[in-house]
Parts: C-alpha cells; sequence; structure tokens
C-alpha cells in the first residue's frame, strides 16, 4: 500500500455562502483522511474556494461590490467553516491565488504544447449556474420552449470566439484508462454513466472566454480569460505545486490523489480532467469518488425554494460530532439522501445517546462507585470475552478496505454493530447483580467494557473527533496523535476520569 496519500474536496464557489451540501463533501473528506493519518499513511488534505468565472462576476455585479471583495468575503466563511466542522485540512487554496494562477498558466501552456488547443468560434447553451457547456439533447425543453440543465437552472445561448481543447481526440485513451483501471471511478452505476457518456461522442471542449474579463488571462492572449473549469480543476495539484515543479517530494502525493465531488460535478473530473493531463503528460489521480445528494424534507435543496440548510445553523442546535455523525451514517455514501429533523432527532436519541452515551455511562460509573475509579485488570477474561476484545483487531483489514473504497457509511455501521454487542454483553451480564456476590466477574466484566469502549473511542476518531478525545481522555489517554496502535493500550489499573453524560436527547 502507499505511504502517501492526498485527498481533496471540490473547491467551493464563493458566489454564495456555505451549505449543508458542501459540509457533507467535506466531512467526509476529513472521515477519509482521519482514518488514512490513523493508519500511518502521510496525508495531505485539501479543500479550498473557486474564484473565477462568469457567475461570480455576476454575483459581484449584483452586491455592488468588486468580484474579489466577494470573494474575500465569502471564502473567508468557507474557510471559517472548515473550523467550524473541525476539519483537519492541511491546505486551503483559493483561484484568486498567485500560487494558482502560475499552476494554472503552466497547464495551459503544456495543453498548448501538445498541439491539444487551437482558436475558433463557439456557439451553442451555455450554463452559468454550472459554469457548463451543453449540448441541446442534455437539456430538458419546458413548455414555453426555453431549455433547463437536469439540475433545474437556465442556459444561454452564447456565440463568442474561443481556445479549443481537442477533448475529441482523447475519447479513445479515456475509454481504454476506464477499462485498465476499474476503480479510477466510483461507484461503478456512476462509472457507467460516464463511459456512456464517452462512447456517445466528445466534441472538442471550449477553454475561455472572452466577453467578460473575472479570471486568469490565457498566457500571450489578454483577450481571452481561461474557462473556470480548467482553472479550477489544476487548483489540485497546484496546491502542491505539482504542474510547475516535478519534485518528488511533492509528486508522491499527487501519485496517489483522491477527489470525492458530488454527482453534479462527476463529468467534468472524470472527462475533462485526465484528459487534461493525458494531454499535458502529467499524472491522473488514482479515485474520482462521486456522492449523491441530500434533499431537504424530500424536497431538492435549492434557494429559489428557501429551503437551504446553513450548516452552522444546525450545529448549533444539535452539536458538530452529532450532525459529523448524522452525515456520514444516515446514507449510502454515493447515494441520493434526505436530511429531516425527525430522521436527525432519532439517530442522536436511538445511536449516540442510548447506544453510545449509555453504554459508556452506565459502564463507567460502575468502575467509579464501585472500584474507587480504577480499572480492574482482565486477568480472568474468559474465550468469548477475548473473541470480544479482539474483534475490532481481527476486522481491521476489512475497516481499512471500506475506507479505501469510501464505503464511509458502512464502516459507521459496523463500528455500531459493535457497540451493540458491547451493550449485549453487559446486559446480558448484569453487573449491578453480581457487585456484591461475584466480585471477581464483575470486575471482568467492568474490565472487559471499559476496554472495549476505549476501543470504539478510536475507530470513532475519523466520525467524530471530539467525542472519541473526550472519551479517551476518561482514560487518560491524551495523545496527540491517535492512531490505531492505541487500540491495544492496556488500560488496567488506570484511574478513570469523572464521566459525564456525552449525548442530551431530542424530543
Ligand atoms: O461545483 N448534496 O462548486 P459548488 C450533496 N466550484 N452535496 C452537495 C449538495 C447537495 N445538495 N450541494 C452541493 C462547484 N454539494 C465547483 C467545483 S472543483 C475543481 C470545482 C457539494 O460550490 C457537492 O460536493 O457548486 C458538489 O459537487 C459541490 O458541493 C458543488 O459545490
Amino acid at each position: 500500500m502507499p505511504n502517501t496519500f492526498f485527498i481533496t474536496t471540490p473547491i467551493y464557489y464563493v458566489n454564495d455562502v456555505p451549505h449543508i451540501g458542501h459540509a457533507y463533501t467535506s466531512i467526509a473528506c476529513d472521515f477519509i483522511a482521519r482514518y488514512k493519518r490513523m493508519s500511518g499513511v502521510e496525508t495531505i488534505f485539501l479543500t479550498g474556494t473557486d474564484e473565477h468565472g462568469q457567475k461570480i462576476q455576476k454575483a459581484a455585479e449584483k452586491n455592488n461590490i468588486s468580484p474579489l471583495d466577494l470573494c474575500n468575503k465569502n471564502s473567508k466563511k468557507f474557510n471559517d467553516l472548515t473550523k467550524i466542522l473541525n476539519l483537519s485540512n492541511d491546505d486551503f487554496i483559493r483561484t484568486t491565488e498567485e500560487r494558482h494562477k502560475v499552476g494554472a498558466k503552466t497547464l495551459w501552456k503544456k495543453l498548448l504544447a501538445s498541439g491539444d488547443v487551437y482558436l475558433g468560434n463557439y456557439e451553442g447553451w451555455y450554463s452559468i449556474n454550472d459554469e457548463t457547456f451543453y449540448n441541446e439533447k442534455d437539456l430538458i425543453k419546458q413548455s414555453d420552449g426555453s431549455f433547463k440543465t437536469i439540475t433545474g437552472g437556465p442556459v444561454e445561448w452564447i456565440k463568442e470566439e474561443s481556445y479549443f481543447f481537442r477533448l475529441s481526440k482523447y475519447a479513445d485513451r479515456l475509454i481504454e484508462y476506464y477499462k485498465n483501471n476499474p476503480d479510477f471511478i466510483l461507484p461503478q452505476s456512476r462509472k457507467n454513466e460516464v463511459i456512456s457518456f464517452v462512447k456517445g461522442g466528445l466534441k472538442d471542449l471550449s477553454i475561455s472566454r472572452n466577453t467578460f474579463d473575472w479570471g486568469i488571462q490565457v498566457p500571450d492572449d489578454e483577450k481571452h480569460v481561461m474557462y473556470v473549469w480548467l482553472d479550477a480543476l489544476s487548483s489540485y495539484p497546484n496546491s502542491l505545486g505539482y504542474i510547475t515543479d516535478d519534485k518528488p517530494e511533492l509528486k508522491k502525493y499527487w501519485e496517489n490523489a483522491t477527489h470525492i465531488v458530488g454527482k453534479d460535478i462527476l463529468r467534468h473530473h472524470a472527462v475533462y480532467w485526465p484528459a487534461f493531463l493525458m494531454s499535458a503528460n502529467l499524472i491522473l489521480p488514482k479515485r474520482i469518488f462521486a456522492h449523491g445528494w441530500w434533499t431537504n424534507e424530500g424536497n431538492k435543496i435549492s434557494k429559489s425554494l428557501g429551503n437551504v440548510i446553513d450548516p452552522v445553523e444546525i450545529i448549533k442546535d444539535y452539536g458538530l460530532d452529532q450532525i459529523r455523525y448524522f452525515l456520514l451514517r444516515e446514507i449510502t455514501f454515493g447515494s441520493d439522501g434526505d436530511f429531516s429533523l425527525t430522521a436527525l432527532k432519532s439517530r442522536i436519541n436511538a445511536d449516540l445517546s442510548n447506544d453510545l452515551g449509555n453504554l459508556c455511562q452506565r459502564s463507567l460509573t460502575m468502575i467509579s462507585k464501585h472500584c474507587d475509579s480504577i480499572i480492574p485488570d482482565g486477568k480472568n477474561i474468559n474465550e468469548k470475552e477475548k473473541e470480544l476484545l479482539d474483534r475490532i483487531t481481527s476486522e481491521s483489514e476489512r475497516f481499512s478496505k471500506m475506507v479505501n473504497e469510501q464505503n464511509i457509511n458502512n464502516y459507521v455501521k459496523d463500528v455500531w454493530e459493535i457497540i451493540g454487542d458491547a451493550n449485549k454483553y453487559f446486559n446480558d451480564n448484569k453487573p449491578w447483580e453480581l457487585k456484591d456476590n461475584n466480585v471477581d466477574k464483575f470486575k471482568t466484566i467492568l474490565y472487559v467494557t471499559a476496554d472495549i469502549i476505549k476501543q470504539i473511542a478510536i475507530m470513532i476518531y475519523p466520525i467524530m473527533p471530539d467525542t472519541s478525545i473526550k472519551i479517551l481522555g476518561l482514560f487518560s489517554i491524551n495523545e496527540e496523535i491517535i492512531t490505531l496502535k492505541l487500540i491495544n493500550k492496556n488500560i488496567e489499573n488506570i484511574k478513570i476520569n469523572e464521566v459525564k453524560p456525552l449525548f442530551p436527547r431530542y424530543e
């Protein structure tokens, strides 16, 4: 297994403030980054903001401020959100930064040097909302004769001089690449959509605009700015300096890159991006994973419907780890899902308050009360108890495989299965009935339960880092870096700290 790993969120548009969809992708990436680091993999986690193009320019005009002022204002909100979500990102790139502009221009020059760029005229549909060129056959015709995109946004007919990238030339190479690298695009169902899109025929792609100026200037032609997707995609390797500089210490991360995106932007990542990189003779990312979309109480989340969920508000109301848990657990990573307050409260009450919270509270309080707060030793554990305690270690490869396949919700589900088994063990053995007449057994049960709680606390670190640290703190495990090796840390005879309820319940 490679010992380096580079994971990215999409870089988000700054025409508006962040919403729950942005928080979702970022939390999912944080989960993966934290698990990778726990397993000893040198990890770089990148997020950032996409700040050029017509969409941003228009939003700035609407707000009566300059594009850069709008970018500064909203990029800060996305940056603040990384702290609010407790993201462990190592970098935050803005496409208005010099390090990015230099890299984007270098990429342009590499495409040019490959003979893949030519000047022509673009005439066709464009969605400012998606910053995407559309074929008419991919649009939805409305009753008044106008067209809209599948995401529901309007399109306009544009006609302008434009540089083109010879995308059509790469169709066969892309198909070959998908075939030879079966896990390049996941989930498989989305990969099939991409393959049929490419097989349906690729037209050359317009890669510059010349009817506005908020963008990175095309090298040697100041009338054009680079198409915002070419600009934005290059931010990933630009954060490492990889396009401009082939240093091995940077390349080793780029060689193991994973892009996590929403299904809305899979085509840009799985078709345009690899074709640009092939043309520029640069290394391709290892994985593009496209997750699904959240609706809100059954409805599409949209500004016009006024149902956008503000992550900051929902975290204020229900707590960060509660929201992180809900988002990662509730839906299959890769499928669509619904955000409802009923489902959120039910997950908090059942999975967090009851299953995890009560397990800790009931067992550890018994240690405080009846064992002078000292965790008993485990010298008398039987075979079944040993099996329960060895379970996480014996299943470690399975957990690691789930993370490597971005099978996040099943990881969470399986950790909760272990929590369920720990609760069952505690309840079936009824330690409260043994405390006066079978002290040895009573102590063994408390030892086993405490040790499994410690192991669970490590496994939930990628999901709920604060809660994990809080539980480990009860065992005086205050390591700055949480690693999977701590699963085997001996906690016999350790003094336990005061146990307080972990999760309030919601009505
Ligand atoms: O597309 N459910 O930025 P963007 C789940 N700048 N995820 C959602 C979501 C929802 N309802 N809404 C948004 C862009 N997302 C470009 C990316 S990358 C080189 C350039 C998430 O601000 C999801 O990850 O529109 C989606 O792909 C992304 O936000 C779109 O963010």
